[in-house]
């Protein structure tokens, strides 16, 4: 493989897909070295079949809103790869929705399934629909007509959504009933379900808190401890708020959150009563971060801003969205003498924000190994779903941080490079690669 001339073809074929483009560009050049190694997989053409989805489904969603009007939104399914496992990976709800974005998921996620050691393919879908502002009714009648034009292609040997930014557990419900209700079937077709309806205990968290999982296995390299760290956190959706409550709880403190208007800062950390409230504030009454500052004058807002310049941190996570974090978040971040960054959000550090930290040598955990904890979480639920049984949360919490801590010995036996530093984003994108490479491989030419 001549990683430039591959990447070339992509480009030209595939134009005005930036975040894909970035995603392959990371990944080829962190397994060329081990492809060039293995002449049978170029002989089968192996990395483009690799890089390029098995198949997209892109549809028009026509619903009815609350006024009578007809609304129109793109729909999606990006199936990227399943030769490990059935298709699988979340549902994105937000106004950017693009090809180029659930293609760049879609791709990440193969390798991020991958690496959690289950039987799962990679796939990615959503819509342009933005949830903002919309009621109750709106947002159902959004997920049944979505699911509508998708249900064909579901199914729990098939491909298994779950969520993603913009669809939560309120989402997967309204998803699922109606998958069901075409179907006439109650299987595990989705993840991230109720608890009354099949879905797992601790799947909320799992996200979360797996990247806490991740960053202590990281940090335990270098016996450092969590306690009394100042932990810059972005976003204030599902990743971000249960980070934050797990970082606090194994004593660490947390200085910021955001959301997509602006940042809230901690100086001294957020207390329990605080983060309570802005837990019930995002997850209860739909609120933004601006009305925090009403309640607790000393946390300060920062509107249009993103945490990284804004606070003194020891650890950032950011959990937020793709692309939040540039060169010049992660020199300031670097400057203040940050030691660690565990991505919660899937590609949430630009591409020259990651040689900065690689270049840097700080532990550095890009998305698809320390975020993986969430659909290693939808795995179990698909497992529990199989057998008709379900585990308890101390289970699944057992099962999820046995998961991370394989997934960051993955990454060390592949990612340690010269200098005894372990280069985590090699390492991740070599693990997942081989797995699938293997199979595909046994599979023949599909
Ligand atoms: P949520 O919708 O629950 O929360 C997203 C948060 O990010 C919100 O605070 C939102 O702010 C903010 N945000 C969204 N878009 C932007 C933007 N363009 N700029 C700034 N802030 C933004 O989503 P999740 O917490 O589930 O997802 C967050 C990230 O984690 C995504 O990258 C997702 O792909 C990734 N992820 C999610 C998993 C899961 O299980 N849910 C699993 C693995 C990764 P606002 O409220 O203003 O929209
Ligand atoms: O990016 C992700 O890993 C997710 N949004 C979770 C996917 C899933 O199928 O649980």
């Amino acid at each position: 493989m001549k990683t430039e001339q591959v990447l070339a073809d992509l480009k030209r074929r595939f134009p005005y897909e930036p975040e894909y483009h970035q995603a392959v560009e990371e990944v080829l050049y962190s397994i060329e070295d081990l492809y060039n190694q293995r002449p049978e997989y170029d002989n089968v053409n192996l990395i483009e079949r690799l890089c390029i989805p098995d198949r997209i489904f892109s549809f028009r969603v026509s619903w009815v809103d609350d006024k009578g009007k007809v609304r129109n939104n793109m729909g999606y399914r990006v199936q990227h790869n399943n030769a490990i496992g059935p298709y699988k990976g979340g549902i994105r709800f937000h106004s950017s929705v693009n090809l180029s974005i659930l293609k760049f998921l879609a791709f990440e996620q193969t390798f991020k399934n991958s690496l959690t050691t289950l039987a799962m393919g990679g796939a990615k879908g959503g819509s342009d629909f933005s949830p903002k502002g919309k009621s109750n009714m709106e947002i159902m009648r959004f997920c049944q007509a979505f699911v509508a034009e998708l249900w064909r292609q579901l199914g729990a040997d098939t491909d298994v959504p779950a969520g993603d930014i913009g669809v939560g557990a309120r989402e997967v419900g309204y998803m699922y009933g109606y998958y069901k209700k075409m179907t006439r079937q109650f299987t595990g077709s989705f993840t991230g379900k109720g608890l009354a309806f099949g879905g797992s205990l601790m799947r909320p968290e799992a996200t979360g808190y797996g990247n806490c999982y991740f960053l202590l296995n990281m940090l335990a390299t270098k016996g450092v401890d969590i306690k009394g760290k100042r932990v810059a956190i972005s976003g204030a959706g599902n990743v971000a708020l249960y980070t934050a409550q797990k970082i606090m709880e194994l004593g660490g403190i947390v200085v910021s959150l955001s959301d997509s208007d602006g940042a809230i800062i901690a100086p001294e950390g957020l207390s329990q009563e605080q983060f309570d409230y802005i837990f019930e504030l995002k997850c209860y009454w739909r609120g933004r971060l601006s009305q925090v500052p009403d309640k607790y004058p000393s946390l300060q807002y920062f509107h249009g801003q993103r945490p990284w310049k804004l606070v003194k941190c020891d650890i950032a996570m950011p959990s937020a969205t793709q692309n939040e974090l540039d060169d010049s978040d992660a020199d300031a971040l670097l400057a203040q003498g940050c030691i660690a960054v565990s991505e919660g959000a899937n590609m949430p550090s630009t591409a020259p924000a990651v040689h900065k930290f690689i270049n840097s040598r700080i532990l550095y955990a890009p998305g698809k190994a320390a975020n993986a904890g969430g659909v290693a979480t939808s795995g179990l639920e698909m497992a529990q779903n199989s057998q008709k049984l379900s585990w308890t949360a101390e289970e699944v919490d057992r099962k999820l941080q046995a998961i991370m801590a394989d997934i960051h010995a993955q990454c060390v036996k592949y990612g340690r490079i010269d200098d005894n530093y372990v280069n985590y984003v090699r390492g991740a994108n070599i693990a997942g690669f081989i797995k699938v490479a293997d199979a595909m491989m046994a599979q023949g030419v599909l």
